[in-house]
């Protein structure tokens, strides 16, 4: 019996704590390089009491797997490659960009911003960090890259579930924010990043410690797109908008305070920023 083997029995006796006997995730092999995370049937305790946007609440699943980290530039230069497809950021032209020495919730418009260019021609460049994650994507071309992989954007509430891994807190890791555990926007304004946690804009995906079944980056690098709406937003809304979750290495305490496990963004479907980006999730 090889190893992996082993560890799947393991985790079946674990009975849903998602990890092997070694204390090791337990994760397969998915198409595109992803891997995968098996997020069991059951009845998960989501939301906060007295949240106004996102009060607690249960949500019953059937199971389904759930990438482990963020969509790369790698996985989706793949995607472009295989079947030509054009982001709207492409088609539009151009792309709203932010960074170090912006006003907060400044964003402006640059020609030539899109995935292969985030922040315009003058870089940096996705295809010489094929391990950080892609952006300057909409929510429509990443439904177009889960729909080619065969898999889908996770709905709010598995990504809650999957992100909180059992945790009950505003973070993976309790409820006091921590810079180091994920990037996020160090500093009191845009105009001076301090960069305590080692990265201004998006870090390689992994690159900070995982929460407790696995999963990578669920609090900042990029912001990732889900399915569903919240009961609080109009119909007319939910119509022309996606929500996102977890904020991104734009976000800090004194502005776009969404890095957290509870929090709902949401933009239009059809636009992109440098700070949006997404993961793949699986049904069973
Ligand atoms: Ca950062
Ligand atoms: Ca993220």
């Amino acid at each position: 019996m090889d190893r992996p083997a082993v560890k799947r029995i393991v985790f079946a006796m674990l009975a849903g704590s998602l990890m092997a006997a070694d204390g090791e995730a337990v994760k397969q092999d998915g198409p595109n390089g992803h891997k995968l995370i098996t997020v069991p049937a059951g009845t998960y305790a989501l939301g906060s009491k007295g949240h106004p946007t996102n009060p607690a609440h249960a949500f019953k699943t059937s199971g389904f797997r759930i990438a482990d980290c963020e969509t790369t530039n790698a996985q989706f230069s793949r995607f472009v490659a295989a079947t030509g497809y054009v982001t709207y950021a492409e088609k539009q032209g151009w792309s709203l960009i932010g960074g170090e020495g912006s006003a907060e919730w400044e964003w402006r418009r640059m020609d030539g911003a899109n995935w292969r260019h985030p922040f315009g021609p003058q870089g940096p460049d996705a295809e010489k960090l094929p391990d950080h994650p892609v952006t300057q994507i909409s929510g429509e071309d990443a439904r177009a890259y889960c729909k080619w992989i065969g898999g889908r954007l996770p709905q709010l509430d598995e990504w809650e579930t999957a992100a909180r891994a059992g945790a009950t807190t505003r973070y993976p890791w309790g409820d006091t924010y921590v810079p180091r555990c994920a990037n996020t926007w160090n500093g009191i304004n845009h105009l001076k990043n301090t960069r305590e946690d080692g990265y201004v804009l998006t870090s390689p995906v992994r690159s900070y410690p995982p929460n407790a079944w696995g999963l990578y980056d669920v609090i900042g690098n990029v912001f990732e797109y889900c399915e569903g709406h919240p009961a609080w937003m109009s119909a007319e809304e939910a119509k022309r908008k996606i929500c996102g979750r977890g904020g991104s290495w734009w976000c800090s305490d004194h502005c776009c305070n969404f890095h957290n496990l509870l929090d709902v963004g949401r933009m239009i479907r059809t636009a992109s920023l440098p700070n949006q980006g997404f993961r793949v999730v699986f049904d069973l």
